[in-house]
């Protein structure tokens, strides 16, 4: 109930989509717009290439978790609404643990699924969910500024096979 399942989603940002949310109740309204940020195409491999619309307000990440097919492409588009920096960084345990144990620099764009975002900004980060972990329940998305994770700013990511 609480993650974004990542198929492709038809009709992404059309009048008619739009149109449809303001009909249904207010609790609809916020689900339907959590799966109509995902919009999808092909990757390289013939696998779903997915846009995810991503956004951080006082400092938590909606949507709060998200479940992706393996071999997924994901372009995230994490828009900061937040007057401080935060970060977005995809990755397994040891990823995250890294991450959160090491002094860093900002985080560029040159590693996949790992991005900066400056106050106010939006910025994006693709990430291809490729291998499965040996524990799948492994993968997640987090922010590692100090303080960030520990106060709740991380969340799982779900690849199914
Ligand atoms: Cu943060």
């Amino acid at each position: 109930m609480t993650s974004a399942r990542g198929h492709g989603v038809g009709g992404c940002g059309t009048d008619r989509g739009r149109r449809r949310r303001r009909l249904v109740p207010l609790a609809a309204v916020a689900l339907l717009a959590v799966a109509g940020a995902a919009c999808g195409r092909a990757n390289a491999e013939g696998r779903s290439h997915l846009t995810v619309e991503v956004t951080i307000h006082h400092s938590t990440f909606a949507p709060p978790a998200f479940t992706f097919d393996k071999g997924t492409t994901v372009t995230f588009v994490i828009r900061n609404t937040d007057p401080i920096e935060h970060e977005f960084i995809v990755g397994d345990q040891a990823v995250q643990y890294y991450i959160e144990h090491t002094e860093h620099p900002t985080h560029d764009g040159s590693v996949p699924g790992q991005i900066s975002v400056p106050p106010g900004a939006t910025r994006e980060t693709t990430y291809t969910f490729t291998d499965v972990t040996q524990r799948p329940s492994d993968m997640g998305f987090a922010c590692h500024l100090p303080g960030h994770f520990k106060y709740g700013m991380h969340g799982p990511i779900t690849v199914t096979a």
